[in-house]
């Protein structure tokens, strides 16, 4: 799917702006949205509504809300096609246009479009409704738990009093995942216009023959007309072209794309159709899993970085360029090369400033909290044709990012209460995902700390990723008997022979508590905790990276275990560095991208 963009033959109308906006009153049953009914207040889109308004029911809410603005399409633009494009709204969408519903979509961290040539008029004024839904529950990804069980506390206990105010309090989101459920028009809102026959899409692969790259181009073209494509360097020189839909390049001496410190040398590529041109920028570079090395054009990569959010103050998750350029900064200025887009599709926008920067991107699906039941959940959770969905709309967006270097499928299922359903369930996704991929990217999912003896589908997976909270939620504080376990643990990796990445690990710190003897959530022990850890990572060589959880410090579900969120960040919410971002900064930037542990 092509990202929007203005050039000779296409525009863009941005939608973004002051829409209004009311909460379901519960009273209208799903979906409700008259126009007349939506006056409302004062809404920012893009963003999160629910640290916009003071009033609580916005944070707390459960159910639809409506949102509610205004267009006029020049009339300059008749003649073109008009296409209306959502970027993200969480989690469920139904779109109306002057009242008639013309889109619905579930899926609340992926793009979907509307062509709307036929339904509006240039010169005319339209309404827009977007009904958006934020429950969560086992058919949703991520999921909520339907059991009536909050994420931390003991809410679960057996207790009379407890068991009926939990029936008795209105509808609410119990997700089984640990960040906020922030929600609404949380990505950009656009009509983007193309001529009549017009580009629909673009998938560039590249190999390499020893200094010459192949390039294999597809053109899905809608209408008529003849396709050509130009492939120009840095310097503007055309340095091959094509003719027709598909074919196969040669640009001879290719430059690659390298993470940074290398040079992450993008091509760009013009193709042009009938009246229709797009832009798309691409690298030349390969990946490779072989024995346990994670290669890059052939060179063993040591990933460095984070498990992220897309998380900050007063917009939650809305789409938020100034803090993406700040994250690329300090994620440099730590010495990282990589990070995951824990637990969801980032924006886009991420991805592009990521090809550019040279910063190698894990990117996973919203399928985390895949569990949290007594019961067999891949037996009665109905969400894998969901799951399918959203794996295919990830790869059509992302398949050209040369940062995207792995597909994560999710993030912490449950892989033991029923190992074998399990096994069932990621084998047949992890065929799935590769099929779909023409990249033919490596595979894999986030596994949780569990028993991994009886895990039996973690060691599948192309790489093996592992959470592991040794020291802090068990061990809790001795860092001696957590670097016992640990190594208990790698010993057994290490007989399976495949690349480990430890995806998460990390303790929860308070910026500016610090003792003589460092105890839980003091920047010392955050300290102490990374040090013993990482200790024991540099001695295995088929640890072949470490993501610290997490980046910053990001928002969640009030519960007890949690004061103003999780406060595991090496970085404060605001992007402060705690001490242990200055630890890490020393660490990265003495090791090597390439061919560390050699
Ligand atoms: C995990 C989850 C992550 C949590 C983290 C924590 O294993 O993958 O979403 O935030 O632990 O801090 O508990």
């Amino acid at each position: 799917m092509l990202y929007p963009e203005t050039n000779e033959s296409r525009s863009i109308i941005d939608l973004s702006g002051a829409w209004s906006f009311r909460l379901d009153d519960g009273n209208h049953g799903e979906g409700y949205a008259e126009p007349e009914f939506i006056e409302g207040t004062l809404m920012a889109v893009p963003a999160s509504y629910n640290d916009l308004n003071e009033n609580r029911e916005y944070r707390s809410h459960c159910g639809w809300a409506y949102y509610k603005t205004s267009f006029t399409i020049p009339r300059i633009l008749d003649s073109e096609r008009k296409v209306l494009r959502f970027d993200a709204v969480t989690h469920y969408a139904k779109v109306y246009l002057d009242g008639e519903l013309i889109a619905e979509h579930k899926g609340g961290f992926l793009p979907f479009e509307i062509d709307i040539t036929k339904r509006v008029e240039a010169g005319k004024a339209y309404t827009l409704i977007v009904a958006v839904d934020n429950r969560i529950n086992h058919s949703t990804l991520p999921m909520g738990n339907e059991g009536g069980t909050a994420f931390f506390g003991s809410d679960n206990a057996d207790v009379p009093s407890v068991i009926a105010a939990k029936k008795w309090r209105k509808p609410t989101n119990l997700p089984n995942f640990d960040f906020f459920n922030y929600a609404g028009i949380n990505r950009p809102v656009r009509i983007y216009t193309t001529p009549e026959n017009y580009i629909d899409d673009i998938t560039i692969t590249t190999s390499l023959d020893k200094t010459t790259a192949i390039v294999n181009y597809q053109m899905d073209c809608i209408g008529k007309g003849e396709a050509t494509i130009e492939i120009i360097d840095r310097d503007g020189k055309t340095v091959a072209t094509g003719k027709g839909c598909n074919g196969k390049l040669e640009i001879t001496n290719a430059k690659l794309w390298w993470p940074y410190p290398g040079d992450p040398y993008l091509y760009k590529a013009v193709a042009r159709f009938c009246d229709d041109t797009y832009s798309l920028d691409f690298g030349v570079r390969t990946v490779e899993v072989k024995g346990t090395q994670f290669l890059i054009n052939g060179k063993p990569f040591y990933f460095k970085g984070f498990g992220k959010h897309e998380d900050s103050a007063v917009h939650g998750r809305g789409f938020d360029f100034v803090l993406d350029v700040k994250d690329i900064s300090m994620i440099h200025w730590m010495g990282a090369n990589s990070f995951r887009t824990s637990h969801y599709p980032y924006a886009e926008e991420m991805y592009s400033l990521c090809d550019k920067e040279g910063i190698v991107i894990i990117d996973e699906t919203p399928a985390v909290g895949i569990g949290g039941t007594t019961e067999d959940i891949y037996k009665i959770g109905n969400f894998r044709s969901h799951h399918e969905d959203v794996i295919k709309d990830l790869i059509k967006r992302d398949k050209n990012h040369p940062c995207v270097v792995m597909w994560s499928m999710g993030n912490e299922p449950d892989t033991v209460t029923y190992p074998d359903s399990a096994y069932d369930y990621w084998h047949t996704l992890y065929d799935f995902t590769k099929a779909l991929d023409p990249g033919n990217r490596p595979v894999t999912f986030v596994c949780n700390q569990n028993n991994y003896e009886r895990d039996r589908i973690t060691r599948e997976m192309d790489v093996v990723c592992i959470n592991r909270y040794y020291g802090w939620y068990n061990l809790s504080g001795d860092m001696e008997a957590a670097s016992y376990a640990l190594n208990l643990e790698l010993d057994f990796w290490e007989k399976q022979q495949k690349p480990v990445i430890i995806t998460e690990y990390g303790a929860d710190t308070l910026p500016g508590f610090h003792l003589s003897s460092p105890e839980m959530f003091s920047e010392e022990f955050q300290i102490l905790y990374y040090k013993t850890i990482n200790t024991e990572l540099d001695k295995r060589s088929f640890v072949i990276g470490e993501h610290p959880w997490n980046f910053a410090d990001f928002n969640t579900i009030q519960g007890p275990m949690r004061a103003d969120g999780n406060r595991k960040g090496l970085l404060t919410r605001d992007r402060r560095p705690k001490m242990a971002a200055h630890y890490f900064r020393s660490r990265w930037h003495e090791i090597p991208d390439f061919d560390y542990k050699r």
